[in-house]
């Protein structure tokens, strides 16, 4: 089954609570519609594209997934729409309760008017690349051929600044889950059978 690695980002609060409390929550949607199998740690980054608002909360996790990417896309879109985000509402690059962006799809490389994978940005982004490194570091990014490592410091010379602005958050409601950790092969609570 594929695995998708999925960028989370809020910096607005949501009915679950601030972004932190929404992220945890998200996480637990995302669980209904996959597997997750890793989680990164959670990291407070300066807004990018849009100076004027608060700062994000990042984080990425991996999921493995039967849905294709366009339901998968549908998906997220629904988890966001229950945290109360509001597409028509928002301003490009803006404030938002939560953002689930697909960043990328197994080795899948996508160009749709609505969808691309991998994510068009996401060597440019030091708050998608950092967390990702975290799991994935030697994993290769097949527009630049290069490896999220490879990535990372070259955006580092590029954009120090920008690098600089990606600060681990600890939280008491989120979790990072290393992709080695068996806990991730656990079966969830509600699938019953704990030895399973
Ligand atoms: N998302 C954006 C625009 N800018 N900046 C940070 N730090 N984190 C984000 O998730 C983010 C952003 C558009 O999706
Ligand atoms: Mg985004
Ligand atoms: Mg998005």
């Amino acid at each position: 089954m594929p695995i998708a690695y999925i960028g989370m980002g809020a910096n607005l609060p949501s009915a679950a609570g601030p972004p932190e409390a929404t992220l945890a929550a998200a996480v637990e949607r995302l669980a209904a519609i996959g597997r997750i199998r890793c989680r990164s740690s959670l990291y407070s980054t300066a807004p990018v594209g849009y100076a004027d608002q608060p700062w994000f909360l990042n984080a990425v996790v991996a999921l493995e997934t039967e849905l294709s990417p366009a339901s998968l896309l549908d998906a997220l879109f629904a988890v966001e729409r229950g945290f109360g985000r509001d597409r028509a509402a928002g301003i490009p690059n803006g404030p938002r309760t939560l953002d689930l962006d697909i960043l990328l799809y197994g080795s899948f490389v996508l160009h749709e008017a609505n969808l691309d994978i991998p994510h068009p940005r996401l060597a440019k982004r030091a708050f998608v690349l950092i967390p990702l490194q975290e799991m994935a570091p030697d994993l290769v990014i097949a527009p630049q051929q290069a490896t999220v490592k490879q990535l990372l410091e070259s955006l580092r010379k590029e954009l120090p600044l920008e690098t600089d602005a990606v600060v681990l958050f600890q939280s008491d409601v989120w979790r990072a889950l290393p992709c080695g950790d068996n806990s991730a092969a656990r079966p969830r609570p509600e699938s019953g059978d704990p030895d399973r």
